[in-house]
């Protein structure tokens, strides 16, 4: 079939996703499929979150997650959604969820599902901001299973490194709700036109500048840093070339991110002394976000070595995490690695 060009503008979501059923490796359909079920979700929880304050689903839903953060009601219902939707739909054999302690394992009604590829969640990230009505995201990253089809998925289905991601991306609940996602041929942004709940192609093929003058960090834990990131930060400051950069921290890393690959810039969550390994989830916080960020000529890394050829150890591990403009974070890295 003759490949069409990756992206026109104003493409809706479906067209877009048929077109390029070509590039994706896996012809069965199985990786469309899912990023449409993702579709589906991403507008059910949009409804949810637009109308946060209207509704009493604001407020601890009583019980804590594993995070031992509060359980808002919306972080429930989203988890929810994304789990219904992904399992009704009969397409992967296995899901992780920042909500949920363990990895669930689907299985269809035949018992023996035949599905290959496994889904890693972070349903509504930046929860903490839905009471002040500041942008949350949904992060999603996809992995083909390694255990034999027909068997039921293990542990060692969700502990690959990141480079082994068939897919990845987010859905930003902000001023617009859009879905980013990638399949390793580069990174497209899709708006919701919540008036006919279509996704329509808004930004093709989206590049971080290779520079940029925003860097985004919680400074408010800048004495617990490591020395290379204190100085990295004052660097950031310092009056000279193209600096002082500009600080903007939202507190939602969906939302820093996507600002940052827009304009150019770094987003940074360093370890510190009171946490040891920073505190973003490697799996499906800084994975899908380092892919993402690697097919948008950005870069991803702990500050030492490229996030996706981490091995994971554990579901919920952490790890350090700087990610952005490909020049801004080999400089941080210049300052991580030399000063002791
Ligand atoms: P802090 C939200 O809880 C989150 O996981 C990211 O979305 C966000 O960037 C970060 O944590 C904020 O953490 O410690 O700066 O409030």
């Amino acid at each position: 079939a003759q490949l069409l060009p990756m992206s026109k503008k104003n493409q809706t979501l479906g067209e877009f996703i048929i077109e390029n059923q070509a590039y994706f490796k896996y012809t069965s359909g199985e990786l469309s499929r899912l990023i449409n079920s993702i579709r589906l979700a991403a507008k059910v929880v949009n409804h949810e979150v637009n109308k946060a304050g209207l509704v009493d689903i604001i407020g601890a839903a009583g019980d804590t997650n594993i995070q031992g953060e509060d359980q808002q009601k919306l972080d429930v219902y989203a988890n929810d959604k994304f789990i219904q939707t992904l399992t009704n739909r009969n397409i992967v054999c296995g899901i992780a969820s920042e909500e949920e302690d363990d990895f669930i394992s689907i299985n269809s009604q035949d018992d023996n599902n035949q599905n290959k590829y496994i889904v890693l969640i972070d349903p509504l990230d930046g929860s903490s901001n839905i009471d002040v009505n500041v942008s949350v995201g949904t992060i999603f990253s996809v992995y083909r299973r390694v255990t034999p089809v027909g068997t039921p998925v293990t542990i060692e289905d969700f502990l690959q490194p990141g480079n082994q991601q068939v897919a990845a991306g987010y859905v930003v609940y902000g001023t617009s709700t859009m879905l980013v996602y990638t399949t390793g041929h580069g990174v497209n942004g899709f708006t919701l036109n919540p008036a006919i709940g279509t996704f329509y192609l808004s930004h093709p093929d989206m590049q971080f500048p290779e520079n940029g003058n925003i860097y985004s960090v919680n400074e408010g834990n800048y004495i617990h840093f490591p020395k290379g990131v204190k100085n990295y930060i004052k660097y950031c400051q310092m009056e000279e070339g193209d600096r002082p950069y500009t600080s903007r921290y939202i507190g939602s890393l969906v939302s820093d991110f996507h600002r940052n690959m827009i304009k150019g810039g770094i987003y940074m969550y360093p370890k510190s002394s009171k946490k040891e390994e920073g505190k973003l989830r490697l799996l499906y916080e800084c994975n899908p976000m380092a892919f993402l960020a690697e097919q948008a000529n950005g870069k991803a890394s702990d500050g030492f070595k490229r996030i996706l050829d981490i091995q994971p150890t554990e579901l919920h591990q952490r790890v350090p995490f700087f990610c952005g403009s490909k020049n801004m974070v080999l400089k941080a890295e210049e300052f991580m690695q030399n000063t002791d």
